[in-house]
């Protein structure tokens, strides 16, 4: 257990700073190179890598309806309603994100209009690395095919045999996926940003991955114009704020449900109360006990950080400075603490709301800002399959009416062509008016 007070300003900084990121010039340049390959030998450099780094010598990089036919038959009732029950919730909260238009005249004859249009072809990564995401289908397709982009591309690491889980397949079908394919890691995003004989480029990439696909992302939207990418990503973490009336078990439970997606996972409790965290450390040793993952878990909690402050205002202010990706409260009033957040991707109050309520099937999105970019980043979002654009019209009253105002701007900028466009069109005027 440490505690906050004793911390200097800089012990209390280094205590919240996320490892570096192996962002070594090694990485770089590995990735640089298979991005090469991908650009050079299209196809051809998709196969061999798939090859070299998943293992498996493919036949053929899509899958086809076939095969997401036989997906579906292989799951079971259970498993089909679950999915689908999770795909109308996330269908539910997003439906009602829609952009609205908005128009106005900002003053007589002069209209401005902001308008939004969906992107036309994305690309959806969907992570494989120690077991497949079908939730993250939803979270990605859902969205996309809600604001009804015209292609929408699916890609997933194959297993040791080829092939997509089932639940990756059906999910897929459910949000009308246009293209899937078997394909992972560096090569998977370069195939989207370069395209191949086989992938068509699209023009945005969404959804996490290992740090090989997150430094794909970062090279080519730097180097390949007009290719966007969601947002920067690290590893996930979670973050919970408590008091003496939490539940020390559901609390152990949430940081263990974190601490089991990969040994780099950021676990962190702040609480005011300290027989609370050493409640939550007995729990966390008996619930690791019980998980199939420990290992994973674990070596996570190695890392983890369980703080005591003061009061509940102190371990707030400890939240706003880590800026969790995950953030729970579960404290006896937590919509009080709620005002005093500022930075966090996705907030769960009170006892009955765990992470995993929201990693699968509330309706928020899971894929969220983190390494501390809760404070500039959103969560996912509808918007973020929209590119938005402005549309003006001005009458010839209303440019009028402008014109003494540009103007004087044009000259206080020396540009007299700007100038000379408006007046122009005034001079015109005056002149057709004193012919006619
Ligand atoms: N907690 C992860 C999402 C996830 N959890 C997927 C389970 N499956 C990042 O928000
Ligand atoms: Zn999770």
């Amino acid at each position: 257990m440490i505690i906050w007070k004793n911390l200097t300003a800089e012990q209390q900084q280094a205590l919240l700073d996320r490892p570096a990121i192996a962002n070594n010039e090694q990485l770089s340049k590995q990735v640089a190179d298979i991005l090469s390959q991908v650009k050079e030998q299209g196809d051809q450099a998709l196969f061999s890598l798939t090859e070299k780094f998943d293992g498996i010598a493919l036949s053929s990089l899509q899958v086809t309806q076939t095969q997401v036919e036989q997906a579906k038959k292989a799951l079971s009732t259970e498993r089909l309603a679950a999915i689908n029950t999770a795909y109308e919730q996330i269908k539910s909260f997003h439906q009602a994100q829609q952009p609205q238009d908005v128009v106005v005249e900002t003053r007589p004859g002069v209209i401005c209009a902001l308008t939004s249009q969906a992107i036309e072809s994305v690309g959806l990564y969907i992570p494989a690395g120690s077991a497949p995401l079908p939730s993250t289908v939803l979270m990605l397709g859902v969205p996309a095919q809600l604001a009804n982009c015209d292609r929408k591309v699916l890609v997933c690491p194959p297993d040791q045999n080829g092939k997509l889980a089932n639940e990756v397949l059906v999910a897929a079908d459910l949000c009308n996926i246009d293209e899937i394919y078997t394909l992972g890691g560096a090569q998977a995003i370069a195939a989207l940003a370069y395209g191949s004989q086989t992938i068509k480029p699209v023009c945005k990439v969404f959804g996490p991955g290992n740090r090989f696909v997150t430094e794909a992302k970062k090279q080519l939207s730097q180097q390949v114009p007009g290719f966007a990418i969601d947002m920067p990503a690290g590893p996930s973490e979670v973050l919970v704020i408590a008091d003496s009336n939490s539940k020390p078990a559901f609390i152990a439970a949430d940081l263990l449900s974190q601490a089991e997606h990969g040994p780099d996972s950021q676990v962190v409790l702040v609480s005011e109360s300290e027989s609370l965290i050493t409640e939550v450390e007995q729990a966390l040793a008996q619930q690791l006990a019980q998980l199939s993952r420990r290992d994973i878990a674990q070596q996570a909690l190695t890392q983890s950080r369980l703080i005591l402050t003061d009061n509940l205002t102190t371990a707030v202010q400890v939240s706003n400075q880590y800026a969790p990706e995950h953030l729970i409260i579960q404290t006896k009033d937590p919509k009080a603490q709620l005002t005093q957040i500022r930075n966090a991707g996705s907030v769960f109050l009170g006892a009955y709301t765990p992470e995993s309520a929201g990693d699968y099937a509330s309706g928020t999105n899971h894929v969220l800002p983190t390494y501390g970019y809760s404070k500039v980043c959103s969560s996912l979002s509808l918007a973020d399959f929209y590119r938005r654009f402005t549309v003006q019209e001005i009458t010839k009253a209303g440019l009028a009416s402008l014109a003494p105002c540009i103007t004087e701007l044009t000259d206080a900028e020396g540009l007299d062509g700007h100038k000379r466009a408006v007046t122009i069109r005034l001079e015109q005027q005056a002149t057709q008016e004193q012919t006619a």
